[in-house]
């Protein structure tokens, strides 16, 4: 059978039988993809369930990087999956289990068998033929690609060093053992060293910027103390569609506990729509200038925590001050206009904001009055070019209002980790170097020139890096193009072969990354082999990921081919110490038990697929609290730095300020009036998606389309109908998408769910929403990080 004839057979079934009817208790046999290749993937058309004798049902664990890693049952029949059910924990059979909440899988989760089984999985090693990016490739065997990545990564490491390979970052796999990201890293480090990388897209600024309030990176409490909240506001933050470790499970039991939830974004998002009380529409950017009004009216109503701020914080007022700062400089200055002469009122910030100064005046009363109160700082507020001030305006609210160090309160970013376990060993780094992740393209252009100042770790001061990036590893990741910003711009720069000598990528699909690439490799999903599945790092449980089926095609997986590589390295023995796969998986849970002796072993795991830990509730910062004089912050004056004099030695004000106020940016909600540019773009984390994963999956399309969202009043004023094809722009690119015009989306900004395969047509348009082709390389002050969501663009009717 040809694979059209396979493809064609496979979207009829589709059209008889929608995806949505597919995830019911009757399941569609599947005859989809790849059959041409390899007969252990295809079942027979007449493949039905089948008894309950014949089919298997095997706990597994979704390892895409949406936090979630939910439990899924593969129900296999013939070696085949024909359906994935979830985590049906009878101790949370009423829905009300604090600490053993049902792990369940979301849409995506249960329309994992079209991922696996999709007629467009790469089948075989492939080597480039055409000019890079022009997507011409020949099939290779695994012999000779393994052959050629040796021969490859040895001689640039002999021409410019160990420190010109870099493993870019990657999130497809995450897993302990399968993470092929991770094992890049274990393998070059065995082979003499590489490149590293530190921070990441999601979280950056946040991890940035904690340390200068707090003392340390985490300021977390576990989830479940959220029951305790009385009112709970998500700044930038969206779990209805985006999971992020089951927060919107305890949402939805703090709500049923009496619980108001506010929702402070620029879109009337699921999470808003499904479990807001009120939603505060905010140009994006401004969440300070927010913040500045509520305390405006709190210093005004003398609604604050003094008690609080006194004994525990420091840079509030001028009271309260690190030495060798000039009077005028506390926030309570710069709010009473002290500082700048502005006087940050409801009104001043009704107008940076949009929000009206009522709902300011409001909001500020509720969360200074309602006790226990839990502001969280969601990514979206993360992923800007002020991402690190908006990250510590959030620990301010929370201070000014003496809600940390209390159950039901809520201090900073994340929260707390429950699970665990003794990690898959690393190896260390030998050339101890590495960079900021989001500067590889700046890497890529003058590594040369990169020291201290560029966020390069491992140099002294006027050390430069040794070599640019000559070698990039992309294993299970779509950040070489599609994830990282600016498309465009980093395209040429990946075009040019005199740059980046050679490209490795691993992946499931010829992702835009993958067709940039000079080795493609196939390889497997978590259904293929056998993993150790913590959750994000506040997780509360762990998964078993065990194989389902055997890799399909001639797919190996990463830790096979790198085992492989290894031996043609010399490294063997280093890389895997003698392990396989599932001896490590073993190993992990016989160390863990070494420490928790009532860890499940590994065969009662291969049973139940799933662990959930017993933990007493973690209240971020309640022994400082409770005792400050024994347990001092760990920061340079032991209190919480409301004004931090860290930042302030930076003497970059306008950037770096010491304390978090609003600060204009080049791209910024004020920029709008000034050039031609008038529309702020932010992106988001849309349920059919994780990043750019699944946008291949016809049955996520039918969950939702890939729509951009526009405002009526943007939308008539540029004759833009609902559905209509709408063209978005700016300096750096322009992309084409369908829009929907709503009033969920305030006036003056546009949003497009991040993650659309950059797909070009002649002219270089995009027409698939991609929107990286809208952002910028340019990265935070502070971090170093993705500002991503920081964006200016006009539209216009396609
Ligand atoms: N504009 C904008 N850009 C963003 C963001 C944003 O909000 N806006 N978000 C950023 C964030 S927070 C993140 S974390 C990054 C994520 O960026 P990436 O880490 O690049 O994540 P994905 O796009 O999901 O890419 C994962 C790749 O792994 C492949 N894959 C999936 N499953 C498997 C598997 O089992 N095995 C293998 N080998 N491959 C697999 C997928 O096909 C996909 O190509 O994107 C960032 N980029
Ligand atoms: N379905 C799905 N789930 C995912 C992922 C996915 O790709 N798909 N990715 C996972 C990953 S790696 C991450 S990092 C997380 C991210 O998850 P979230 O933290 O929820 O991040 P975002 O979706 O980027 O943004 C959240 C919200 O912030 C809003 N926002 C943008 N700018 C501003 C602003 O200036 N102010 C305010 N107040 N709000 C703003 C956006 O409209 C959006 O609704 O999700 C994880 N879960
Ligand atoms: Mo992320």
């Amino acid at each position: 059978m040809s694979e059209n004839l396979l493809e064609k057979i496979s979207s009829q079934t589709m059209k008889r039988r929608t995806f949505l009817k597919w995830t019911g208790a009757v399941a569609a046999p599947a005859v989809l993809g790849g059959a041409t290749v390899a007969n252990k993937l295809v079942p027979s058309p007449a493949a039905a369930e089948g008894t309950a004798e014949s089919v298997k049902v095997v706990p597994t664990c979704g390892t895409l990087n949406c936090g979630g890693k939910c439990l899924i049952k593969a129900h296999v029949k013939d070696g085949t999956i024909t359906r994935l059910s979830t985590d049906d924990d009878p101790r949370d059979k009423n829905a009300d289990s604090l600490k053993f909440p049902q792990i369940r899988a979301c849409v995506r989760g249960r329309g994992y068998r079209r991922h696996v089984y999709h007629p467009d999985r790469i089948k075989t090693p492939l080597r480039r033929t055409g000019k890079r990016g022009e997507g011409k490739f020949k099939e290779i065997s695994w012999e000779e690609a393994i052959k050629e990545i040796a021969s490859e990564s040895t001689r640039i490491k002999e021409k410019y060093g160990p420190a010109s390979r870099y493993g870019i970052y990657a999130t497809g796999q995450t897993g302990q053992i399968g993470s092929g990201d991770t094992l890049i890293q274990r393998l070059l480090a065995c082979d003499g060293g590489f490149l590293g990388r530190y921070s990441n897209y999601s979280s950056g600024q946040h991890g940035a910027a904690t340390p200068y309030t707090f003392g340390v990176g985490s300021a977390s409490s576990s989830l479940d103390t959220l029951v305790d909240s009385k009112l709970i506001v998500l700044n930038g933050f969206n779990p209805a569609e985006t999971i992020f470790g089951h927060f919107n499970v305890y949402l939805r039991l703090a709500k049923k506990a009496g619980a108001k939830i506010y929702i402070i974004d620029p879109r009337n998002t699921d999470t808003a729509v499904g479990l807001a009380d009120d939603w505060f529409p905010i140009k994006p950017t401004t969440d300070n200038a927010l913040i500045a009004g509520m305390a405006h009216v709190m210093f005004s109503e003398n609604l604050q925590d003094q008690a609080f701020l006194d004994q525990y914080c420091i840079g509030h007022d001028e009271e309260h001050m690190p030495e060798g700062v000039p009077a005028g400089e506390s926030y309570k200055s710069y709010i009473m206009g002290v500082t700048d002469g502005v006087e940050k009122t409801p009104e001043w910030a009704a107008k940076v904001t949009g929000l009206p100064a009522h709902k300011i005046k409001q909001l500020a009363r509720e969360v200074a009055s309602t006790k226990p109160m839990a502001w969280i700082q969601g990514n979206g507020i993360n992923r800007h070019m002020n991402g690190e001030q908006l990250s510590r305006g959030g620990s301010l609210v929370a201070a000014l209002t003496g809600n940390i160090g209390v159950k039901g309160g809520w201090a900073g970013p994340g929260a707390a980790g429950i699970a665990k376990y003794v990690a898959f060993p690393s190896i260390e780094n030998p050339t101890g170097l590495s960079i900021p992740c989001f500067r590889f393209t700046d890497a890529i252009a003058d590594g040369e020139n990169m020291g201290t100042a560029e966020g390069v770790k491992g140099l002294e001061e006027g050390q430069t890096l040794p070599s640019n990036i000559k070698m990039i590893f992309n294993i299970a990741g779509n950040a070489l193009i599609n994830q990282h910003s600016d498309i465009n711009k980093t395209i040429e720069l990946i075009s040019d072969e005199s740059q980046v000598e050679f490209i490795v990528t691993t992946d499931l699909y010829m992702t835009p990354s993958a067709k940039y690439s000079d080795i493609i490799l196939p390889t497997c999903t978590f259904f293929e082999q056998s993993d150790f599945v913590p959750p994000w790092s506040y997780g509360q449980h762990i998964i078993m990921s065990q194989k389902v089926i055997e890799p399909l095609f001639d797919s190996k997986t990463e830790y096979e081919w790198m085992t492989e590589l290894a031996r043609e390295l010399g490294v063997e023995q280093q890389f895997t110490e003698g392990r396989t796969q599932d001896d490590w998986v073993k190993w992990i849970i016989n160390e863990t038990r070494k420490e928790q002796p009532d860890f499940p072993t590994y065969e009662q795991l291969k049973k139940t697929g799933i662990h959930k830990y017993d933990f007493e509730p973690v209240i971020a910062f309640e022994a400082q609290i409770k005792d400050l004089k024994n347990n001092p912050f760990e920061t340079s004056s032991g209190k919480i730095e409301l004004f931090s004099k860290d930042l302030w030695d930076m003497d970059n004000p306008e950037e770096i300020p010491a304390i978090p106020k609003h600060v204009l940016l080049e791209e910024g909600a004020e920029a709008t009036t000034k050039g031609k540019y008038p529309l702020q773009l932010i992106g988001w984390h849309s349920k059919r998606r994780t990043h750019s994963s699944y946008d291949t999956s016809d049955w996520m399309e039918e969950v939702e389309g890939n729509i951009m969202w526009m405002n009526p009043i943007d939308a008539d004023e540029r004759d833009i109908k609902e559905g209509d094809l709408v063209k978005v722009f700016n300096d750096r690119g322009a992309l084409k998408m369908p829009v929907k015009v709503t009033s969920r989306i305030l006036p003056g900004v546009m949003a497009i769910p991040q993650g659309g395969w950059f797909t070009p047509d002649k002219d270089g348009i995009d027409t698939r929403g991609s929107i990286n082709v809208l952002t910028t390389h340019k990265a935070t002050a502070l971090g170093h990080c993705n500002p991503q969501h920081t964006n200016l663009a006009q539209a216009e009717k396609a």
